[in-house]
């Protein structure tokens, strides 16, 4: 015992020795020349003795700027006075408008020195700075606030790790990252540094820090066991968002107020996707779009990986595998059948002869190293140049090839565009001196298969793709619409490369697998050391706009895998490359929890039956039925590993028709609860702790999720089995399938005989829920998100304990970015009278074929095991008042 204790301090005098700097002998600052006017408070700030250059040079003099911004949001910011300091550029996230309002509830206050400071929300102390002084250097930020013991902390993305975050010894780093297999307690693909707090009945707020800089956020307890969050940053400036709350849905209509609304997606960007990465050609495409139909499973949008590209090049095509003209007949084929096409574009230019190279070199949008040649990667189609998104010129280089790529005349006329690689990912590793030696090693792609001809009849599908001397016979088995329309649808001196405090990236130094850091951008002359998190959302925003250039006025589906805050505002995201496993399976739900509800990117979903590994029956099942919850619903595989499309296993294309059918006829629910989200920043989807914020069963509950206000998921999530214990709280449910009430007493319940092709669905009493009717007869389940659209409604009633229920649906054109009419139409039920009311003008031509109210029994309000259907013929045009 006195041995260990001896040689603990033997190694503590070594390593005091070694490190003899720490940050406790920092000095801090202290505040001078204060300035306070109406809801705003300016303080200098000055170094408090002698620098301790912990990590670099403290900076002697800053500034505060305190601002009341609005009710709810508290506005701090620590920067140096000649405003040299990198901060995220506007640009990229432009700052909120500023407001000053007089009754606030988040107040500020501070200690003048050393300086440190509180906000408070009342009496609750929601941040406080005082455990550690202010570290502000050119290449180091520490600032270190108290929280609560046992918090619930959430956010901090983008990471695989439990959705309620670890409280001690967690250490969050982000460094944007390609991170294959997304391993928990590393660095993924994107930033959001933010945070909700969470604490019961006390209240929620949140906690921006908008800084794009490397950073290590660490929450722990002190040697004398109180907790903390801190923020390890290296560089940049503090630049913290207060939010006020008090609960969490409005942590999240307040986040969505700094950094965006989230884009509003168009109605068929909610089908059915399906991709995989190794089709081996059109055909091969071609076919698994047939057998989709074949099998009566509603693939709404295929998609093509980079398999695509003549020799993995961007904005090529394989001139014998996927030919022009076929991809053009393909097009028009899904574009007939009311279906979609996606697909992948990567910022890497192939440095070789081609186009986009040419076009880029012309144009000099590509990132160039310090001797000014353009820097060189290696990436898929080996060696590689990346266009510099702040160069002036590179939006118009990509608003051009997009529009010469994907044009319906001379291109390829996708729906929606896949973004991918753009963290940026490098295959060439740290220090890159020779692409070219990398690339020819690199992970290239494997010899492509030999190209052949149409390999089987495709019915429906135009004579190159049939075997010749085949029946070639046009009729399709989809049924066609009606009208022939065509497609709807810094600081000089510092170091760059590396810096002397080192966040915990997984890749190792910063510029690993990545883009040199030290690279400096056209313009106003970024580093990419300060603006390497932000390149994935720079693309992201570039190809939106590239998409709108093409097709103007329609909302463009993109899907990105880097992200940094805000991103929701111009694409959603799916969750990188997890593998076929039961355990991200689960922590999927985690993941797109955090993504919906905290980062505001809605659009969200990862891999359906997984991509990397083989999948099983068991797994792609009950992953088809738990993906029919994700908002974005994609069904993606890796190269080598076995085909998982729905329609492969019987077990599993019968659970992906039950699943979609049901995502289909609550297709307008999700719709209206989205279109809410962007409007409002009210999160759609979401933990039971935001629904139930004063239930502490709740707090930590990751597998199962509300789908708006009205449905509780209790997904089964272990393998082998066909029963899942599901908590429900002090409430009134109901069966989505049976009707069944279910009355919650903030207990678990195990739910049993949920088979293969099942999950549970509840619906939570007091909501109003608009469904487009079951296909009746031959009809059977909607093939195509138009087919549904046509369809009528019903509409179901679950009074809830109070004996009450209310609800809403908007409806529009389905893909307008500013409609020319929309309906809002809101449904109150009580004692008896369902009132329907709001704002009518999309004319839907559909009509409410009958209401449901769940519960009824003769004296008692809801408890009861009983329904009553009343038919009705009523058109959404007008008000209307039902006596139920
Ligand atoms: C803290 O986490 C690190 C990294 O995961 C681990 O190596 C270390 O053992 C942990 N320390 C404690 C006290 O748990
Ligand atoms: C399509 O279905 C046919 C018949 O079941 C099968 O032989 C073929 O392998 C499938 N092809 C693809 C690409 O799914
Ligand atoms: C690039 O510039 C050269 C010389 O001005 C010109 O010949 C070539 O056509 C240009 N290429 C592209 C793709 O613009
Ligand atoms: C070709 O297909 C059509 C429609 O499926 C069928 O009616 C016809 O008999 C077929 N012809 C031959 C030669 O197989
Ligand atoms: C770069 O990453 C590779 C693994 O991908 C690792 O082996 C190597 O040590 C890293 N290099 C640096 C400089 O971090
Ligand atoms: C997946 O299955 C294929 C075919 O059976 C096999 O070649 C491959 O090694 C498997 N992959 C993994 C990761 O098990
Ligand atoms: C419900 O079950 C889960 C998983 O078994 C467990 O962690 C949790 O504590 C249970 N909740 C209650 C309220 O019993
Ligand atoms: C919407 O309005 C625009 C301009 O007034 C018109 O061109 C377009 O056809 C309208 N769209 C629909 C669906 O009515
Ligand atoms: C409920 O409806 C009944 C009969 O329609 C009516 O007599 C009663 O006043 C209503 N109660 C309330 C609270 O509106
Ligand atoms: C969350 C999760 O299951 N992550 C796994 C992802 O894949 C890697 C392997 O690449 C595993 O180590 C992780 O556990």
């Amino acid at each position: 015992m006195q041995w260990t204790l001896f040689l603990m301090t033997l190694v503590g005098a070594v390593f005091s020795t070694v490190y003899a700097k720490g940050p406790e002998q920092c000095p801090g600052y202290e505040a001078i020349n204060v300035n306070e006017q109406d809801g705003s408070l300016e303080v200098d700030l000055r170094l408090l003795g002698d620098s301790c250059d912990l990590f670099s040079s403290d900076l002697p003099n800053l500034k505060l700027l305190v601002e009341h911004q609005t009710e709810n949001r508290l506005h701090v910011l620590i920067f140096d006075p000649d405003e040299a300091v990198y901060q995220v550029p506007e640009s990229v996230l432009p700052r909120p408008s500023t407001m000053e309002h007089r009754d606030r509830k988040i107040q500020f206050t501070y200690e003048r020195s050393p300086f440190s400071f509180k906000v408070k929300r009342g009496e609750e102390v929601l941040f406080d700075t005082s455990g550690n002084k202010l570290i502000f250097e050119t290449q180091y930020l520490n600032l270190r606030t108290w929280i609560p013991e046992n918090p619930n902390i959430y956010g901090l993305g983008e990471h695989s790790d439990s959705l309620r975050l670890p409280r001690v010894n967690y250490t969050r780093t982000l460094w944007n990252r390609d991170a294959y297999g997304i391993p928990p307690k590393s660095n993924l693909y994107g930033s959001h540094p933010v945070y909700v707090d969470h604490r019961g009945s006390v209240g929620t707020h949140g906690v921006f820090f908008l800084n794009s800089n490397g950073m290590d956020i660490k929450i722990d307890e002190s040697d004398d066991g109180r907790q903390y969050i801190e923020y390890n940053t290296q560089g940049g400036v503090i630049d913290l968002y207060f939010l006020a709350g008090p609960t969490p849905k409005e942590v999240g209509k307040q986040y969505a107020e700094v950094v965006g609304f989230p884009a509003m997606q168009s109605y068929w960007a909610f089908g059915l996707h399906n991709c995989r990465y190794g089709y081996r050609d059109v055909f091969e495409v071609a076919e698994v779009v047939y057998n989709y139909s074949q099998a009566r499973i509603p693939l709404e949008t295929m998609w093509t990986d980079i398999d695509y590209m003549d020799a993995r090049k961007t904005f090529t095509l394989d001139p014998k595998r996927f030919p022009p003209s076929r991809m053009r007949e393909l097009v028009k084929y899904l574009q007939a059948h009311d279906q979609h096409y996606i697909l992948m574009v990567d910022p890497a230019i192939s440095y070789s002869d081609n186009h986009a190279y040419n076009q880029g070199s012309n144009d000099s949008i590509f990132l160039t190293d310090v001797s000014g040649a353009f820097y060189k990667g290696a990436v898929w189609p080996g060696v590689t140049v990346w266009p510099d998104w702040f160069n002036s010129k590179t939006q118009g280089y990509w608003n051009e090839l997009f529009y010469q790529f994907f044009n319906p005349e001379g291109g390829v006329d996708i729906d929606g565009l896949w973004i991918d690689m753009n963290e940026a990912s490098n295959f060439c590793p740290d220090p890159c001196e020779d692409a070219y030696s990398y690339a020819e090693e690199a992970d290239l792609p494997p010899a492509p298969p030999p190209v052949r001809s149409p390999p089987r009849p495709l019915p429906g599908f135009p004579a190159d793709f049939q075997p010749q001397g085949s029946n070639t016979s046009t009729r399709s088995l989809i049924r066609r619409r009606d009208s022939g329309k065509g497609c709807k649808t810094g600081i000089a001196g510092r170091d760059l490369l590396n810096p002397q405090y080192q966040i915990a990236n997984a890749a190792g130094s910063l510029s690993n697998k990545t883009i040199r850091t030290d690279i400096v951008h056209a313009g106003k002359g970024y580093a990419e050391y300060d603006v390497h998190n932000i390149y994935g959302t720079m693309m992201s925003s570039a190809s939106r706009k590239a998409m709108l250039h093409r097709r103007p006025g329609l909302r463009p589906l993109v899907i990105t895998r880097s992200t940094f805050a805000g991103a929701g505002a111009h694409v959603g995201h799916w969750l990188g490359d997890n593998l076929s496993e039961w355990e991200m399976y689960r922590i999927s739900i985690a993941q797109m929890l955090a993504f919906a509800s905290i980062f505001q990117i809605p659009m969200v979903g990862s891999d359906v039956c997984g991509y990397g590994g083989n999948t099983t029956e068991e797994l792609c099942a009950r992953w088809a039925t738990l993906g029919a919850f994700y908002p974005f619903y994609r069904n993606h595989n890796a190269l080598g590993s076995i085909p998982q499309e729905f329609y492969r296993w019987p077990t599993v294309a019968a659970a992906a028709r039950k699943s979609i059918d049901t995502r289909y006829r609550l297709l307008d629910y999700l719709y209206t609860a989205f279109w809410r989200q962007t409007q409002t920043g009210e999160p759609f989807l979401q933990p039971l702790f935001y629904v139930y914020p004063h239930d502490a069963n709740t707090f930590d509950n990751q597998l199962q999720f509300f789908y708006g206000d009205a449905l509780l998921i209790s997904p089964v999530h272990d393998k082998g089995q066909t029963s899942v214990t599901a908590y429900f709280p002090d409430d009134i449910f109901y069966d989505f399938y049976t009707h069944k009430p279910l009355r919650g007493h903030s207990a678990n319940i195990t739910l049993a005989d949920i088979h293969l092709t099942d999950i549970p669905v509840h619906i939570r009493g007091g909501y109003v829920i608009p469904l487009r009717i079951e296909g009746k007869g031959s009809t059977g389940p909607a093939q195509t998100t138009a087919e549904l659209r046509r369809r009528n409604f019903e509409l179901l009633v679950a009074p809830g304990l109070d004996g009450s229920a209310t609800g809403e649906l908007y409806l529009d054109d389905g893909e307008s970015i500013v409609p020319n009419t929309t309906s809002l139409v809101t449904f109150q039920y009580k004692n008896g009278t369902l009132h329907i009311g709001g704002k009518f003008g999309y004319k839907a031509g559909v009509l409410v074929e009958s209401i449901t109210l769940l519960g009824q029994s003769q004296g008692r309000r809801s408890n009861a095991d009983r329904q009553s259907v009343k038919p009705t013929q009523l058109e959404l045009t007008g008000p209307a008042e039902i006596e139920l």
